[in-house]
């Protein structure tokens, strides 16, 4: 009897996670190694500047990254990148390396001191980008294999990992959509053009789910473009996650690599060991900015809608009636938003986006959000509103959300 081989796998891009620290600002140093890290093929998740040793180590972990870059200059280093560090063991993810600069702010006496608390390398002033991009992108990439020694989220993020490797492989065509998990979770995928709002709404919509939950988490899959070319990313859906940055959210970013569906080809599979895995009330999945005929959740292929519920924003500036006409998932979604509210052509175009759902006859509602502004009330509707799909006002024994239930 022959053994089959197993399926090979696709070499994955290096994934990097960079951040600047605590109390530091200084961030023009790292914006530019992201861009160029990216022009070479990495994708980059970039975390923001001030920001804490556990949020960094917790986003290496569910990123499921190669390696973790920090940029420092306030000072502080020695003792940050060492709790960097200690944060990585605590979550089991020791092996990830740490490597950063700081320009002339770290010496090479600290950077001696760092290496001997398990700092991997410092890049000194005057380093040459290409060869800091050369260096890191040569040593850091590494095939990322299943680990059953892998536990919580560090092994949710590697089974992701691996959908991720395996997604260029043929779909098991015994797994139809009908077999798909039943499970707990609630899936709603969010779409909409390019900086229509998405992750600010969905990082405000997680605000008021953990307030009202307070034992249970949920999962955001965030998708973002890879470069057609380079095949690199800056995956920034992340950067703007302020208070879904919390133990109770596993948030993971997900690059394109070539699909042209608006999700990446691992999407499916993401979103089934999420559901199947993971113990997630709500699970988000963000599109990458999309197009007039994108169907990226498939709402328009019959029985293989990925998601339970499909939310599209659009902010104010989509142009006339005709390009609202053109927008196919204005009729397939099952809410719409009207994000920024507090542009001057709200108003208008709250009236040209109500006229164009009436004449769809689905009821669907349409909602209006300022989500850049805390405690918007537009959002607390909107949330409201996704708890009653969800099912999730009635589920006993938690604290409803003041904010949202009832609006
Ligand atoms: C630009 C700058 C600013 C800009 C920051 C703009 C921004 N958005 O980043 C502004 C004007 C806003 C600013 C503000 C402040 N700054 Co300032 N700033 C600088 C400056 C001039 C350059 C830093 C820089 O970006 N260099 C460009 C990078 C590309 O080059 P590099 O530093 O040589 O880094 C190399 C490597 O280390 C590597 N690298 C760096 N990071 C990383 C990360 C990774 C992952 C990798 C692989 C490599 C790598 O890349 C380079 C390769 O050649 C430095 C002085 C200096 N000459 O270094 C002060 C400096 C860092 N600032 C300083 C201070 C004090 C401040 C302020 C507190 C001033 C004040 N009182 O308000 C504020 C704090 C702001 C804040 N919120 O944190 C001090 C820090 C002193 C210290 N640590 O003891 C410095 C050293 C100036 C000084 N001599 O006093 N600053
Ligand atoms: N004025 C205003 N700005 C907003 C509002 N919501 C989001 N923004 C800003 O719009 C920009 C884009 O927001 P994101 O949430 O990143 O948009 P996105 O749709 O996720 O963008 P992509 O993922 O790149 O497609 C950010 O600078 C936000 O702060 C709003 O209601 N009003
Ligand atoms: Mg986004």
């Amino acid at each position: 009897m022959s053994v089959a081989s197993p399926p090979r796998l696709r070499p994955a891009p290096l994934r990097v996670l960079t951040a600047v620290p605590l109390c530091d600002g200084h961030d023009s140093a790292i914006v530019t190694i992201n861009l160029e890290l990216a022009r070479h093929g990495a994708e980059v998740i970039y975390l923001g500047y001030h920001q804490a040793a556990s949020a960094i180590a917790r986003a290496a972990v569910q990123e499921d990254v190669h390696a973790v870059g920090l940029s420092s200059y306030n000072g502080g280093h020695r003792v940050f990148f060492r709790e960097v560090r200690a944060q990585l063991r605590a979550r089991g993810a020791a092996d990830i390396p740490i490597f950063g600069g700081g320009g002339g702010t770290i010496t090479a006496a600290d950077a001696r001191v760092m290496q001997r608390s398990g700092v991997d390398r410092i890049f000194f002033a005057g380093t040459p980008l290409a060869e800091m991009t050369r260096a890191i992108t040569g040593d850091y990439a590494r095939e990322l294999r299943p680990d059953a020694k892998l536990r919580g989220d560090r092994a949710l993020a590697r089974a992701i990992t691996l959908a991720e490797s395996r997604s260029g492989l043929r779909p098991d065509p015994r797994k139809t959509a009908r077999q798909r998990t039943r499970s707990a979770s609630f899936v709603v995928g969010v779409a909409g053009p390019g900086g229509a709002g998405k992750s600010t709404l969905i990082d405000e919509l997680a605000a008021r789910f953990l307030r009202a939950r307070r034992s249970r988490r949920l999962a955001i899959l965030a998708n973002d473009p890879s470069h057609p070319e380079t095949r690199g990313a800056i995956l920034g859906d992340r950067v703007s996650a302020l208070y879904a940055q919390d133990e109770r959210v596993f948030f993971r970013s997900l690059a394109t690599r070539g699909s042209l569906t608006g999700l990446s080809a691992a999407a499916p599979a993401a979103i089934e060991i999420l559901r199947r895995r993971g113990g997630f009330d709500l699970i988000f999945v963000e599109s990458v900015g999309v197009g007039q005929e994108s169907d990226p959740f498939r709402v328009f292929r019959q029985g293989e809608k990925l998601v339970d519920a499909v939310l599209f924003v659009l902010p104010p500036h989509y142009g006339g009636r005709i390009q609202l006409q053109k927008i196919a998932l204005l009729d397939g979604a099952d809410l719409v938003v009207l994000n920024k509210c507090d542009d001057p052509r709200a108003s208008a175009a709250k009236a040209e986006l109500g006229a164009r759902l009436a004449a769809n006859g689905r009821n669907q509602l349409l909602h209006t959000t300022i989500a850049a502004q805390h405690r918007d009330p537009g959002t607390d509707a909107l949330c409201a509103a996704i708890g009653r799909l969800a099912g999730l006002e009635s589920a006993g024994g938690e604290k409803p959300c003041h904010l949202c239930i009832g609006a």
